[in-house]
């Protein structure tokens, strides 16, 4: 029996990416998408071509998303926020419905939207995500993104 094994790596030559990132909790998010930022330009460099749009918040992350898939200029979409529990049910509402929202765009697009909105108990625990003990969610969304770039130009 042979396997035929697909995968992809990082070794893209050029890539257009669309940056989504939520303002609220920017302290957060904004750490994200230089993590994420940093992670294009070592890799890619100048052929990385990367246009960040600001929502207000991670559930109008979606909407963006979806206008950004749908105009065919981009390979992948990464999204970065911040959703931290509070005292009202409001969080899971906003956790869910943008996780559920985004994987609805990359189903329908056939690109892959990569969701690094942290949704966490805590402002530590998403501190420690957004580049320090627990490294940086958007650094490793980027990478998933060009990893999955790669691998779908495969198949
Ligand atoms: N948006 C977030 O990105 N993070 C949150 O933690 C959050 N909380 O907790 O309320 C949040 N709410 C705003 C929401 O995303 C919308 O912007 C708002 O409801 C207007 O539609």
């Amino acid at each position: 029996m042979s396997v035929n094994v697909l995968e992809g790596d990082f070794r893209l030559e050029k890539a257009s990416i669309g940056l989504v990132a939520s303002r609220f909790n920017s302290f957060i998010v904004q750490s994200l998408v230089d993590g994420a930022t940093d992670v294009l330009q070592r890799q890619l460099g100048d052929q990385a071509a990367i246009d960040l749009a600001w929502v207000p918040g991670a559930l109008e992350a979606p909407l963006v998303a979806r206008k950004m898939a749908d105009s065919g200029r981009y390979d992948a979409i990464v999204v970065l926020g911040a959703v931290i529990r509070g005292s009202t049910p409001h969080f899971d509402i906003v956790a869910n419905e943008s996780a559920k929202g985004l994987a609805q765009v990359s189903m329908s697009a056939g690109i892959p939207v990569i969701n690094a909105i942290l949704t966490t108990n805590t402002i530590e625990q998403a501190i420690e995500r957004a580049g320090t003990k627990a490294g940086n969610k958007g650094a490793e969304a980027a990478m998933g993104a060009l990893e999955m770039i790669s691998l779908l130009a495969r198949l």
